[in-house]
């Protein structure tokens, strides 16, 4: 079986310094959160940024400074949020993509969320994907529920997304699809041979499908943005310590850890 790819979730969009204390917020808080990310057995971590008061940006500027703070400390694959916080406009979500970062989401259809709706309509969707292609970005196909896997799989016939491809089903959201173990197999079962998968499963989902992720041969996501438990009424401390807890799982079950530039060799980035 390859090396387990971690992606470090670091900071989310609707999480705030109220729920969770330890959430980096600042561009220097979140490059260091990423080092220790890293240094905990992370090969990619997923950035949203916040402005100066906290609050979710698609800002350029703050996304450059981020990175920038980031490549100082580490080698750590930078994959930027075009999915933005609920109610971003596409033009805005598409910004950072100017940037050219190694990575960045593209969520393959609309969902509920929570009490919000978080809209990637068809043309939504296709320009970003253009985009993407256009800045050579490589995507994480997000997918918030089964029928994105598909609407995934369109994209890829329409030529606006390339194999290999790499998609990260996020399970759990209140909407969305479920964060069960059958949940998670129906949506592998969906895949077409050759592409890789990840979970990110939101909240008490977390753990255990990351377990079952593990054992299944896919890749796993944690960190604030999904979780900030440690376990049952136990905020987490850092990101790195959720990051640890599945290098430590992964290697007891006898699966190794990827540094970033396996991940990169595993998904056909260029180093
Ligand atoms: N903040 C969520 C509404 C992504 O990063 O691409 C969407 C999100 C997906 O977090
Ligand atoms: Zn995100």
């Amino acid at each position: 079986m390859d090396k387990l790819i971690i992606t470090a979730a670091l900071v989310g969009a609707e999480l705030t310094r109220e729920q969770m204390p330890h959430l980096p917020i600042s561009p220097t808080e979140i490059a260091e959160a990423a080092a220790a990310a890293r240094e905990a057995g992370a090969s990619i971590v997923h950035l949203h940024v916040r402005d100066a008061q906290g609050m979710p940006t698609q800002d350029v500027a703050v996304f450059r400074e981020v990175i920038s703070e980031i490549k100082k400390r580490t080698d750590v694959i930078c994959q930027i949020s075009t999915g933005g916080a609920v109610g971003t406009p596409i033009e805005l979500r598409a910004e950072p993509l100017s940037l050219r970062p190694e990575m960045a989401t593209l969520t393959t259809g609309t969902v509920n969320f929570g009490d919000d709706v978080f809209m990637n309509e068809p043309t939504s969707i296709e320009f970003l994907a253009s985009r993407m292609k256009r800045e050579g970005v490589k995507p994480e196909i997000e997918c918030f529920d089964a029928g994105h896997i598909s609407n995934a799989l369109r994209l890829v016939k329409k030529g606006l997304v390339d194999e290999p491809l790499y998609f990260d089903f996020v399970m759990g959201v209140p909407g969305g699809i479920p964060g069960t173990v059958p949940d998670l197999m129906h949506c592998v079962a969906s895949l077409p041979a050759g592409a890789r998968w990840q979970v990110a499963g939101i909240g008490r989902a977390e753990l255990q499908l990351a377990a079952v992720a593990i054992v299944q041969g896919g890749n796993v996501r944690v960190g604030f943005e999904d979780n900030i438990y440690y376990s049952r009424g136990v905020l987490a401390e850092s990101n790195a310590q959720l990051v640890a807890r599945v290098a430590r799982i992964s290697r007891e079950l006898g699966r190794e850890v990827a540094s970033p530039d396996e991940a990169r060799g595993l998904l056909g980035l260029a180093k």
